[in-house]
């Protein structure tokens, strides 16, 4: 099974409209092959618009970085996943550590969030990861495999093939702390055997897991060289179209 390998930039609280026109109008041509490497940006709820229509017939995939879990209502802030697929979305990312630290977002949302995501014909990318004091106390294997748990209660199989895991722990991300390799993939392996625990070795292979955390050009090769590493979840390293073309095109 060969696993479409998944570089995506997360912008957090990043860039205006003018901005990402810019920036894809400087990266869309340089982009890799997407049999080889998908290429993805994930983009503020503001700049969406901009996103779609600059990477329009390009091979940019595009995203939210997040969304709710109800459709439409009384939610007064809250963004749409149907809106986000009728705008041409292809990815959400939820549950980042910064949604579920500072906007107290929980696990249970994060299962409902994936389940409306995929009732819209979308794809998520499910954030976990854990603490320094977690991994300093030895326990981050059990706390990333709980969030992975409860994240996929009640998803099929196919669903779970076909979303995106990525690993992070908080205490590399935007430090300039990246785990080692090693340390990235020991946890990636973890979460493909729990995948495998809850539904099938099938499903183990087919899901895509990306390692985020400080992730940068000087990087990205010595992680993905790693078999259960699939993509990277960028942050500060995707913000500027260079690094982000060294990132995605780290098989050159
Ligand atoms: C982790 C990552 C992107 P950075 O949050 O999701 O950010 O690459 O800046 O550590």
């Amino acid at each position: 099974m060969s696993r479409t390998p998944i570089i995506a930039g997360n912008w957090k609280l990043h860039m205006n409209p003018e901005q990402t026109t810019e920036f894809v109008d400087a990266v869309k041509d340089k982009l890799p092959d997407p049999s080889k490497v998908e290429s993805l940006i994930c983009a503020p709820a503001v700049d969406l618009d901009a996103l779609r229509k600059a990477a329009k017939g390009s091979n940019l995939h595009i995203g939210a970085e997040n969304c709710y879990f109800e459709d439409e209502g009384a939610y007064t802030g809250e963004t749409s996943p149907k809106v986000l697929k009728e705008m041409g979305m292809d990815y959400v990312i939820i549950g980042h550590s910064e949604r579920r630290g500072y906007f107290h977002e929980t696990d249970e949302d994060i299962n409902k969030k994936a389940k409306a995501i995929f009732a819209n014909g979308l794809k998520p990318i499910i954030c976990c990861g854990e603490s320094l004091e977690t991994r300093e106390a030895n326990k981050q294997e059990d706390w990333v495999v709980g969030q992975i748990k409860a994240a996929l209660d009640g998803l099929t199989a196919e669903q779970v093939s076909n979303l995106v895991i990525a690993y992070e722990p908080i205490w590399a991300i935007g430090t300039g702390k990246t785990a080692s390799s090693d340390q990235a993939e020991e946890m990636c392996k973890t979460i493909r055997e729990t995948v495998k625990d809850l539904y099938n070795e099938e499903t183990a292979e087919n899901v895509r897991i990306q390692y985020g955390g400080s992730v940068k050009p000087a990087n990205v090769k010595e992680l993905m060289s790693k078999p259960d590493i699939d993509g990277g979840l960028v942050g500060g390293a995707s913000l500027k179209p260079e690094s982000y073309l060294e990132l995605v095109n780290y098989q050159d």
